[in-house]
């Protein structure tokens, strides 16, 4: 049984083929990224971020973050390219690391995927409610805040999101991904309006100082902007779905990273251009600043960007949640029933209503703000696991076929994986904590239920 803990599972890349759909084009992959990755982060991050932590300073942190996940990124796009599997870094661990640091992963990717899914339904719940304000429209207190609130009831409008979106990914996957680049147009015209009028109200003083807090703050700021770029990597769950996966995947994922990165340097830098960072608003700074240069409208367009935003985040999110756990219950380390395919519309939709179920109720009852935090070290856990899988494959495979490998290897693998740590161990103490406590809940898991139903295991392995 020991060993079973440390045994690899064998590669079996992209021969699973006859149970998803594969649908998805380099275009879909590309827009699904953008579509997980701009959403609260910058929306929100951008302002509080500058006023609190980097000052104009946060094109910096934004650099910073982007330059950590675009190696993540690379060595997502080898490892997806070469060793595929629908539960990426799950699937990568259990090939390079053996089981129980896959099941860690996993655990810790099911983490990051639920409480991003959960807190952006209640961040979007609050978009709604200023849209529907702005139409002098409302809702009784009780039914849009959790019983935690004074007054509160059940958050509906979160409820409700999760539901349609359970619904969407529930038909061929194909109409998830039309609904999505309706909803990602919408995002980036937001983005391109901000854009193009704040280019024209800049004044270079406000960038002046431009590091208040110093680098530490700059270093800080980026552990919490690296939210804005979570996402990309959901894609890498999508290689059974995608059309010759070894060449779309990579380039969805490298993609999107670049044109979001490029996005988010530019907001951050006219955004602290076009305001005094001790100014920005904390909740909504770039309708808020967009509003101080008399544009009465913008409030009521970047709220509609905001909440298509939100919406496309939560869908690829809640996709690539179901798809980790098909990966995780076909290899039988959560109940095998689980990973049933329906049939007209091959998607794992048993999966997909027991995560809506539970993302709904969280969403609905809890107030998970905080949780947010956890999202960041999850995630940061895994792509330094990533990066570092690279290199072990280097070593214990060199000739296993890479259709795409990612360049100066080994400095890149090596140069993610530090980054990574680094951001983390900016991360405060509690969310430390936290992490602790819910890898100690996976483990007591593993070892009452994950290990005892290991396919691996029943294999012989
Ligand atoms: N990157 C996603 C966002 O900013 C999680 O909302």
């Amino acid at each position: 049984m020991f060993r079973q803990l440390f045994t690899c599972k064998p590669i079996d890349g992209h021969k699973r083929e006859g149970e998803l759909h594969r649908t998805l084009t380099t275009f879909d992959l590309t827009l699904m990224g953008i579509g997980a990755i701009i959403g609260a982060g910058v929306f929100v991050l951008t302002g509080l971020v500058a006023a609190t932590k980097a000052g104009p300073a946060v094109v910096i942190s934004y650099a910073v973050a982007g330059l950590a996940s675009l190696f993540a990124a690379l060595a997502y796009a080898e490892l997806a390219a070469s060793i595929g599997g629908t539960g990426s870094a799950y699937s990568y661990a259990y090939s390079g690391f053996g089981e129980l640091v896959a099941w860690i992963i996993g655990w810790n990717l099911l983490l990051e995927y639920i409480a991003a899914v959960s807190t952006v339904a209640i961040g979007w719940s609050g978009y709604v409610m200023s849209l529907l304000q702005s139409l002098g429209m409302s809702l009784p207190t009780f039914l849009h805040d959790s019983p935690f609130t004074q007054g509160g009831f059940v958050n509906l409008p979160a409820v409700l999101v999760i539901l349609f979106l359970t619904w969407l990914l529930c038909l061929d996957v194909r109409q998830g991904a039309r609904f999505n680049f309706a909803i990602v147009i919408v995002k980036l015209l937001t983005i391109f309006f901000f854009i193009s009028v704040a280019a024209f109200n800049v004044k270079p003083s406000n960038w002046s100082p431009f590091f208040p807090f110093g680098f530490e703050g700059v270093i800080d700021g980026a552990a919490i902007v690296f939210f804005a770029y979570i996402g990309f990597d959901a894609l890498s769950t999508a290689v059974e779905e995608a059309i010759e996966p070894q060449r779309s995947v990579p380039r969805g994922i490298l993609f999107s990273l670049l044109l979001c990165t490029a996005i988010y340097i530019t907001v951050a830098a006219l955004l602290t251009g076009i305001e005094p960072y001790t100014l920005l608003s904390l909740e909504s700074p770039v309708a808020d600043a967009l509003l101080k240069l008399g544009y009465r409208f913008a409030g009521g367009l970047i709220a509609a960007g905001a909440v298509a935003g939100l919406t496309s985040v939560m869908f690829v999110m809640f996709y690539g949640a179901s798809r980790i756990v098909l990966a995780m219950s076909r290899d039988g380390l959560l109940p095998h029933r689980l990973s049933l395919i329906a049939g007209k519309s091959r998607t794992p939709n048993t999966i997909i209503i027991v995560l809506g179920v539970l993302m709904a109720v969280l969403a609905g009852f809890l107030p998970i703000n905080e949780v947010a935090e956890m999202v960041n070290i999850g995630t940061l856990a895994a792509f330094a696991f990533v990066c570092a899988g690279v290199t072990v494959f280097r070593y214990r495979q060199p000739e296993l076929a890479r259709p795409f490998k990612l360049p100066y290897d080994p400095l890149i693998p090596i140069l993610g994986t530090t980054s990574c740590i680094y951001l983390m161990l900016h991360l405060a103490t509690f969310t430390w904590w936290r992490f602790l406590v819910w890898t100690i809940l996976g483990l007591i898991v593993y070892f009452i239920y994950g290990i005892r139903h290991s396919m691996l295991r029943s294999s012989g392995n």
